[in-house]
């Protein structure tokens, strides 16, 4: 039995799969999310699971969870800062300023609490080793993208800028940066208009959730002398956008 791996977003998509994956080679299983019946679900199929149901945006919450761990899953060798989302896909003047707060209070504030939170058990342990969810989204620019790309770039150099502070520590640090991949993101996106979501995966062999879990495995698997900065994967049928001219 290998020791615990701490998933945030592990209700759906990357988070659990990446759950089922790491469970089946032998980690226990934190499983964080905000809808408790999906997490009791998979706590239920997997076992040697503890759930945290949770808002990620709430930091007491996230630390007094890691802090009341059970004596069994204090042992985080691996942590998943998955928890995150995409609202809208308008131009920033149209968009709603609660959906950018969001944004960010997710995928930035959000992620550095169960980094906070996290990290000191991995410091005392000497070892662990970080996956962070950034986005194609935060390297390369799209026509709404905006906050949510913005808030994948803070992922993107934060990562980075981790493991220059963890150097010497022995713990690794992973920016996954993925592109077109069919989970409920897009349904999340437009607001549960499940048409428009499906038509942004027509007739793309999109990434799935179970790749990006074969890509942290992978990554986990490579030997302790390694670290992997970033993996960038897009679907084979998508590429970068070009530069854009608008032409009189
Ligand atoms: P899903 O919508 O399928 O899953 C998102 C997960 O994040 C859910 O488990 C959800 O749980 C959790 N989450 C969202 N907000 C909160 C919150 N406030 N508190 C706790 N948990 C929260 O999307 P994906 O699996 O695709 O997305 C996972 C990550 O990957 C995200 O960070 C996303 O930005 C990133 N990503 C996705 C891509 C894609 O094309 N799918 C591509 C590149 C990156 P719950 O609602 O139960 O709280
Ligand atoms: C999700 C990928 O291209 O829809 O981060 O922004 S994209």
């Amino acid at each position: 039995m290998k020791g615990t791996a701490f998933i945030t977003g592990a209700t759906s998509g990357f988070g659990d799969a990446i759950a089922r994956r790491l469970s089946l080679d032998g980690y226990k299983i934190i499983a964080l999310g905000r809808r408790k019946e999906r997490l009791e679900k998979l706590a239920g199929e997997l076992g040697n699971t503890h759930i945290i149901a949770a808002d990620i945006r709430d930091k007491k919450a996230v630390f007094d969870a890691v802090k009341n761990l059970p004596e069994n899953f204090k042992d985080i060798e691996v942590l998943v800062n998955n928890a995150g989302l995409a609202l809208g896909q308008e131009k920033t003047i149209d968009a709603s300023i609660e959906d950018f707060e969001t944004m960010v209070d997710t995928n930035i504030k959000g992620l550095l609490y169960s980094t906070k939170a996290v990290l000191p058990i991995m410091t005392q342990r000497k070892s662990g080793y970080i996956f962070n969810l950034g986005s194609v989204a935060g390297h390369w620019p799209y026509p709404g993208g905006n906050v949510y790309g913005g808030t994948k770039a803070f992922v993107k150099q934060f990562s980075y800028n981790l493991r220059n502070d963890l150097l010497g520590t022995g713990i690794r640090v992973t920016e996954i940066a993925p592109g077109i991949c069919k989970t409920e993101f897009s349904e999340v996106r437009f607001g549960g208009d499940k048409a428009k979501a499906d038509a942004v995966y027509e007739g793309v062999e999109y990434i799935t959730a179970e790749d990006i879990a074969q890509i942290v495995l992978n990554c986990l698997n490579m030997p302790h002398r390694v670290n992997i900065n970033v993996v960038e994967a897009m679907a084979t049928q998508q590429t970068w956008a070009g530069l854009f001219i608008e032409k009189k």
